[in-house]
């Protein structure tokens, strides 16, 4: 893979501090990076949809070929492998396996992920298997989508079916990545697919992913599956912007919408009061049986660790920056922001293992001649894998950690315009090339 400067080396983190047996990854999901769109009898998505429609993306770009990771699975896996990881975090295309969401099974889409499964296999990597990331099957979305109860039925089915299929080949099972982004980007604000502006739907939205996500969970485990199985939520502390009493009262509320409504049903079987009130006749319909349903036990739960955010009483999210740099999403660089969530949340909550499932940040990373030299997303990675340290010293039982991304792909409503990837991706050539933080990853890995 090449050479790292001196000054990055110097930017070294020794793997040894970390518990025994402490996983590295990398992650991707499959309707950023598969490309394949219309290939061996994949069905279309809710994103194939949206990407469809004006103006949604910010560079007028879709899915359809994306890193084209389906026609190089053999390439991208030897790249994996290059990079010396434990583990590889990658979700399962509802509508490739089951173009419908419900009905007839694909089988060519099954033979990928067997091919996907057996090569992890053969190079030694564990696969940590998500069951959605967010590419709905649109035959769905016709039906409701995630505000019609059935799905859960149907997510439940196909859930089954995976496991049944690919349960000897995984190390862990994830239901959903990113509960509140298919809720509130997806259909409150409206800004990602199925691009919906209704808070109502929203919440009900949420809560039957919740309680798919507890029905499968439930239909697994009585299918006599006994490895890890959990949830990978994106959490970040949120701060009151000044000490004034209306700002620490939004703070409060806001970390009630976007970390207690999902860890209080999972973790105490209920939703936390304070939001329940404030979104008044929005508040989602649950019927007998469903909060405990949500509740089942967790064998682990996934963080996504991106930034801190700040609320203010007369303004929105992000309203005020304490001056830190920022990445090209304009997310501030906050590393303590990571020991901090994950030590209130153990303080708060009974844990089980937790993984850092997604943590990276997107820069600029031009490839001036044949390099791309990211020191800032390796400054990035470093910080924040200290971080996750310090929170393994206080007593968070923190077992493993991949990065956002293996490679650059496409980031949904900023399209390909924004790159998360240790490994640079040209969109004309499809050329990989490891950046200089995958360099630093290896030799992290190394030791
Ligand atoms: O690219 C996304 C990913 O799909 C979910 N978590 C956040 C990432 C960066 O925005």
């Amino acid at each position: 893979m090449g050479k790292l400067p001196s000054d990055i080396q110097s930017l070294m983190i020794k793997r040894s501090d970390f518990p025994a047996g402490f996983t590295w990854g990398v992650a991707t999901s499959s309707f950023q990076i598969e490309g394949a769109g219309q290939q061996d009898g994949r069905g279309p998505s809710i994103w194939d949809t949206f990407c469809e429609e004006p103006d949604r993306i910010a560079d007028q770009s879709n899915g359809l070929v994306a890193c084209d990771h389906y026609n190089r699975l053999e390439a991208d896996l030897d790249l994996i492998a290059s990079l010396g990881v434990t583990a590889y975090r990658f979700s399962v295309a509802w509508s490739r396996v089951q173009p419908l969401g419900h009905g007839p099974w694909n089988e060519a889409g099954f033979a990928f992920y067997e091919r996907l499964l057996v090569g992890l296999q053969k190079r030694g990597i564990e696969a940590y298997l998500t069951l959605y990331h967010w590419d709905l099957p649109q035959a769905l979305q016709e039906q409701g989508g995630w505000n019609n109860r059935e799905i859960c039925q149907h997510f439940c089915d196909y859930a089954c079916e995976v496991v049944r299929r690919f349960g000897d080949r995984v190390q862990t099972v994830c239901t959903h990545n990113e509960p509140w982004v298919v809720s509130i980007l997806g259909h409150e604000t409206g800004i990602f697919a199925p691009g919906i502006k209704d808070r109502k739907v929203a919440y009900q939205v949420g809560h039957h992913l919740l309680l798919s996500h507890g029905m499968a969970l439930k239909a697994i485990r009585d299918m006599g599956f006994r490895k890890p199985l959990g949830i990978v939520l994106n959490q970040s502390p949120i701060y009151p912007a000044s000490d004034a009493p209306e700002d620490v009262a939004k703070a409060r509320l806001d970390d009630g919408i976007v970390v207690r409504w999902y860890m209080d049903p999972l973790f105490k079987g209920a939703y936390p009061a304070d939001v329940l009130a404030w979104l008044g006749d929005d508040a989602p319909s649950v019927q007998a049986g469903d909060m405990a349903l949500i509740a089942q036990p967790l064998d682990f739960m996934g963080v996504n660790y991106y930034t801190r955010n700040f609320s203010c009483a007369s303004e929105t999210w992000d309203a005020a920056k304490p001056g830190n740099p920022l990445t090209e999403m304009g997310w501030e660089i906050y590393p303590p922001g990571l020991t901090e969530l994950l030590c209130r949340l153990h303080k708060d909550y009974t844990l089980p293992a937790i993984y850092i499932t997604e943590n990276g940040g997107a820069f600029k990373d031009p490839v001036v001649d044949g390099r791309v030299d990211d020191r800032d997303r390796v400054a990035y990675l470093h910080d924040h894998i200290q971080a996750t340290l310090h929170a393994i010293e206080k007593g968070v039982d923190v077992r493993g950690y991949f990065v956002w991304s293996l490679m650059d792909n496409f980031e949904w409503a900023s399209g390909y315009e924004k790159r998360f990837g240790i490994v640079h991706v040209d969109y004309t050539t499809l050329r990989r090339t490891p950046k200089q933080s995958a360099l630093w990853y290896q030799s992290l890995l190394k030791g």
